[in-house]
């Protein structure tokens, strides 16, 4: 096989988490006032809090202090977090689910690359805090995608090299990502309009299929 290690990313591939975010960040874009839609969402996949707080004040007139961006940070991140906590392994569709099995029993090593601070806490709200091989998230990166850092650690963290590591990514960002990295890309959903993919999939079973 070509491949030895596969990284998904979680939001918007292993689970949709890209609602919540986006029902947060509207949140807050109706508190400033500033206009905020599924489009504008798109862009901030992969992309981290702060970052993504730097795109929503793209349309804001005013000027905000630190302190004030980290206040809306917070608030961004706590009503987040009150949409995950309702979140169960129903959330973890049988699609995604099998696949990952099938993945893991054909002697594949898994690990997730997500920019998420909150990616172990949905692991564990969806069932999965232990089936992956290693877990690279916003906790241990200093650059978001489409830097290559959350992917190269998670390729160190299972010992694959970088370029027998396919990368899932539901975000154009995740895909220049694994792109920096030497590594091969899957793009679901939006992700598939990048040109630099190197397989586009409708649904995560097909990755059965190119393997
Ligand atoms: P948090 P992924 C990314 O997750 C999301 O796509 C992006 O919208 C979010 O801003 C980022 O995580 C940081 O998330 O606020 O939970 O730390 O797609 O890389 O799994
Ligand atoms: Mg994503």
């Amino acid at each position: 096989m070509k491949y030895s290690g596969i990284i998904f990313d979680l939001d918007g591939v292993i689970c949709h988490t890209d609602q919540y975010h986006y029902m947060a960040w509207k949140m807050i874009a109706d508190k400033l006032g500033v206009e905020f839609n599924e489009e504008i969402n798109d862009h901030l996949r992969g992309i981290s809090r702060a970052e993504s707080l730097e795109i929503v004040l793209k349309n804001y007139n005013g000027i905000l202090t630190e302190n004030e961006k980290a206040m809306y940070l917070k608030e961004k991140n706590e009503f987040y977090k009150e949409l995950l906590a309702d979140m169960s392994k129903k959330d973890l569709s049988d699609d995604v689910k099998k696949t990952l099995v099938e993945l893991r029993d054909k002697g594949l090593k898994l690990a997730i690359g997500s920019s998420s601070k909150n990616a172990k806490f949905i692991l564990k709200q969806i069932g999965l805090e232990d089936f992956f091989d290693a877990i690279s998230d916003g906790n241990n990166i200093s650059h978001s995608k489409p830097n290559p850092e959350v992917f190269i650690k998670a390729a160190e963290m299972i010992d694959i090299e970088n370029e027998k590591c396919l990368v899932v990514e539901d975000a154009g960002a995740g895909i220049e990502a694994a792109c920096n990295a030497g590594m091969y890309s899957v793009a679901i959903g939006v992700a598939k309009s990048n040109a630099k993919a190197t397989y586009r999939i409708n649904k995560l079973s097909e990755i059965l299929d190119i393997l």
